[in-house]
């Protein structure tokens, strides 16, 4: 079969390499399909090679975020291929059959993890088996929508094989990730990771993400990685093994964690081996500087316990990043100006904020649904990245009106950027920082010349959205 992975624009300034569909790809690869991927983020002109690569299915991923653009992104395929649509990823592990029974023009659905699903999926088209005995997938069946049993998480990653990157313009990218882990025990109300990779942590071995990196170097010639599972530090001994033999190998690689670095489980030990084994910059989801802020949000962290580990690594040279959030249970203006006393005592080199946002299912969505006043679901559509373009909070409270959500969302931004300027007052990284908000500037007004918004304006580059018309 013919099998086209589409990866839909992502309003984000970061061109981050589709790990998802290149592990889908590379799965129905081994098993015989004909596998092609578009990266509308970097490819935008891709109407041709969906009319010549004439696919039998086209595979989407949907976040929550970004169901209404995916859908388009379906419908204005749907003009151009008779293809069947198939959609996957955090949003339809959450939803699950709620999507399908809302959109008419997507044809099977997969929950949980792909790689066996897909192949099953493609391997009963092909034989014409019917589709009952796939777990993991709903689909149509006389005018009803069908959801068959869940499917058990994978154990074995390592068994998984190499993401295809060899199927994208892999040069375009600055880096590669490499997914160490699935799945998180942890219980932070704002997270669904939960129902994405299930409660478990399922870690690769040492070895395989060592394969792994050796390949993407000796293939691609790729020498920077971006670590990006959630929990890179929970096995203490894994990491140490790790770090030790990218050192013994000379790899001499550069990479990054800083999307899942849990503070508690930092130790002096770790960062020393980490910084031996070239990781550059490490994240923290630090969220609040507020302990009571912190403390409704279950992450089961203190601030204590984030500041050491964030001057930790500071001090040890690492390139140390945080986010947080504005408006989370028990926030008030306040809390929010401790929470940037606190930022500020970090001096971290990037500093993420955003307006918080509840996510379908998750406790802070059923608290909002419960207890926030003026809930707009709507707030969740709107490209995170580009917040500071237009604020809207996705609710407000009695001790957090939306006005106030705005000004300390604005206040924490503008905080955050002079902490951050003089962070990085002796490093490169500034020039980075200054460059990038000449760019912010200028794409405003050329929104301002063009009377566009910027969502508008970075979705008009692919010729997908460009030239084909909805109804
Ligand atoms: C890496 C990552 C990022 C990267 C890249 C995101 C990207 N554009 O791909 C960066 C750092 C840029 C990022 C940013 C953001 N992210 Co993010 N990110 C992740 C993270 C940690 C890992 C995703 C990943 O690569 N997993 C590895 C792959 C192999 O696993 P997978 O994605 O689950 O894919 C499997 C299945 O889901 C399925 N599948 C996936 N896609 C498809 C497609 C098809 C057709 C099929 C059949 C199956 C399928 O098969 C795959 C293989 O088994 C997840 C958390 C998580 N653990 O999932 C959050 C997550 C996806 N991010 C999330 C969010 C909210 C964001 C931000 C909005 C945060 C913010 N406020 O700025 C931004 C949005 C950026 C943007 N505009 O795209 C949420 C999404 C919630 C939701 N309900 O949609 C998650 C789940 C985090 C969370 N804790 O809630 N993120
Ligand atoms: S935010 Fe990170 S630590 Fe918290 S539950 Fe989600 S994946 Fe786990």
């Amino acid at each position: 079969m013919n099998i086209l992975l589409l990866n839909p624009i992502y309003f984000d300034p970061i061109r981050y390499p589709p790990i998802n569909l290149t592990y889908l790809a590379s799965s129905l690869r081994s098993a015989g399909e004909c596998v092609s991927i578009v990266d509308t983020n970097i490819d935008h002109a891709c109407i041709d090679k969906i009319k010549q690569f004439n696919p039998d299915i086209v595979g989407l991923p949907m976040m929550s975020f970004s169901e209404p653009m995916v859908i388009d992104f379906i419908r204005k395929i749907k003009r151009i291929t008779p293809a069947k649509i198939l959609i996957g990823g955090p949003h339809a592990c959450i939803m699950q059959e709620e999507v399908l029974k809302i959109y008419r023009e997507i044809d099977f659905e997969i929950f949980g993890e792909g790689e066996k699903t897909v192949q099953e999926l493609c391997n009963a088209l092909k034989r014409k088996t019917g589709l009952e005995s796939v777990k993991g997938l709903i689909y149509r069946e006389g005018g009803e929508v069908r959801k068959n049993q869940p499917r058990e998480f994978n154990h074995n990653l390592d068994e998984l094989p190499f993401p295809a990157w060899d199927l994208l313009e892999v040069k375009k990218y600055n880096f590669l990730p490499i997914a160490d882990s699935r799945g998180c025990p942890y219980r932070c109300n704002f997270c669904c990771v939960k129902d994405i990779q299930g409660r478990l942590w399922r870690p690769r071995s040492w070895e395989s993400i060592i394969a792994e990196i050796q390949w993407d170097m000796k293939k691609f010639g790729f020498k920077k990685f971006y670590i990006d599972g959630d929990n890179l530090l929970v096995d203490r001994n894994r990491i140490l093994k790790l770090c030790d033999e990218i050192r013994k190998r000379n790899l001499q690689i550069k990479w990054t964690a800083t999307q899942g670095v849990r503070a508690d489980l930092v130790t002096d030990e770790i960062l020393s081996a980490m910084l031996s084994a070239g990781c550059r910059a490490i994240g923290f989801g630090i969220e609040s500087g507020d302990e009571k802020v912190l403390r409704s949000m279950q992450k089961g962290e203190s601030l204590e316990k984030i500041a050491y580990a964030a001057r930790l690594a500071k001090k040890k040279g690492f390139y140390v990043t945080g986010c947080f959030m504005v408006g989370n249970i028990n926030d008030t203006t306040d809390s929010v100006k401790r929470s940037i006393e606190f930022m500020k005592s970090l001096k971290l080199n990037a500093i993420y904020v955003n307006s918080v946002v509840p996510y379908p299912k998750t406790e802070l969505w059923k608290w909002a649904e419960e207890q926030g006043i003026n809930l707009n679901k709507d707030a969740m559509y709107f490209p995170p990245t580009l917040q500071e373009d237009k604020i809207e909070p996705a609710f407000e409270t009695k001790e957090f009106s939306k006005k106030e959500r705005i000004e300390a969302y604005r206040l924490f931004r503008k905080a955050a950027f002079w902490s951050t300027v003089r962070s990085n007052i002796f490093r490169r990284s500034l020039l980075r920082i200054i460059i990038e908000r000449l760019k912010y500037y200028s794409i405003r007004l050329t929104c301002r010349l063009k009377n566009k918004n910027i969502r508008e304006l970075i979705l008009e580059k692919c010729d997908l959205w460009r030239n084909i018309p909805l109804d």
